[in-house]
């Protein structure tokens, strides 16, 4: 595992927005423990293993939330087999639920100001173990959503997400760069980002995730996931867009994730 800085956990600015502001403009984003709705993330985890049991792709002698990985696949997005499961994904009502999350949005809005506009672009990932290739690679979230700059992105896991299983990294204090074009990768599920000559330094901040906590960044901060390095546990997590209301939109935040 390479080494990273611990992510500076924001909760002590919680009470005092212009504080949250200067931090998440000072490293580019939050790192905010507890903050997550855990019920409707739990609704959520067992919904998204469901189906995930239903596909064949957990191990049928372990607990569904346990997220065990039968050996089937590995698939990823783009995959038809992984398509198929994520287009009943998206139309969960506890997907849709979980970012509208009434104390969630009340934490966003501290940075966003109000009133606080969530995408209905929402994202949920499952990943694969040892799936190291797929891993999504550096880039910055304004190469897909544009509109207003001041859109932030608040990445969850649906469960406890120790640095093995595979989390997010941030390249601090990089949303400061303003965006950098992305190059082509040829052969990956994602095939756009962002190469380390492209990158102002190589200040990696991660840490492991408890249930609850979430991570918030700037649409110019640059940031990958992690590999899931486990051998057997499936990662599953959701990244929502969200800011404020009457600024500048595209509309393809406006319709589903590959408009499933
Ligand atoms: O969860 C992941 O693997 C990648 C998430 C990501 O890049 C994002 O939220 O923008």
């Amino acid at each position: 595992m390479e080494n990273y800085t611990s992510f500076i956990i924001a909760n002590d600015a919680l009470g005092d927005p212009a504080r949250l502001k200067s931090m998440i403009d000072e490293n580019g984003y939050l790192f905010l423990r507890g903050v997550a709705p855990k019920e409707k993330l739990l609704t959520l985890r067992r919904d998204i293993l469901d189906l995930c049991a239903n596909a064949g792709w957990l191990d049928q002698k372990a607990d569904v939330m346990d997220g065990i990985w039968s050996g089937a696949g590995p698939y990823t997005e783009g995959d038809p087999e992984f398509m198929k499961v994520y287009r009943h994904v998206i139309h969960l009502p506890s997907f849709e639920a979980a970012p509208e999350d009434e104390g969630l949005m009340s934490v966003v809005g501290k940075v966003t100001g109000d009133p606080v506009l969530l995408h209905r672009r929402k994202i949920g990932r499952i990943t694969f173990p040892q799936n190291i290739g797929q891993t999504i690679p550096a880039h910055q979230d304004f190469y897909y959503i544009r509109g207003a700059a001041e859109t932030y992105t608040v990445w969850i896991p649906l469960g406890d997400c120790p640095m093995e299983l595979g989390g997010l990294a941030i390249l601090k204090g990089s949303n400061k760069e303003g965006f950098i074009d992305h190059r082509k990768f040829s052969g990956r599920n994602v095939p756009f980002g962002l190469e380390d000559d492209q990158l102002p330094h190589q200040e990696w901040h991660a840490s492991g995730f408890e249930f609850g906590d979430a991570l918030m960044f700037h649409s110019h901060t640059v940031h990958k996931a992690l590999p899931n390095l486990t051998a057997n546990q499936l990662r599953l997590s959701i990244d929502n867009r969200y800011q404020r209301g009457g600024t500048a939109i595209e509309p393809s935040s406006m319709g589903t994730h590959y408009d499933l």
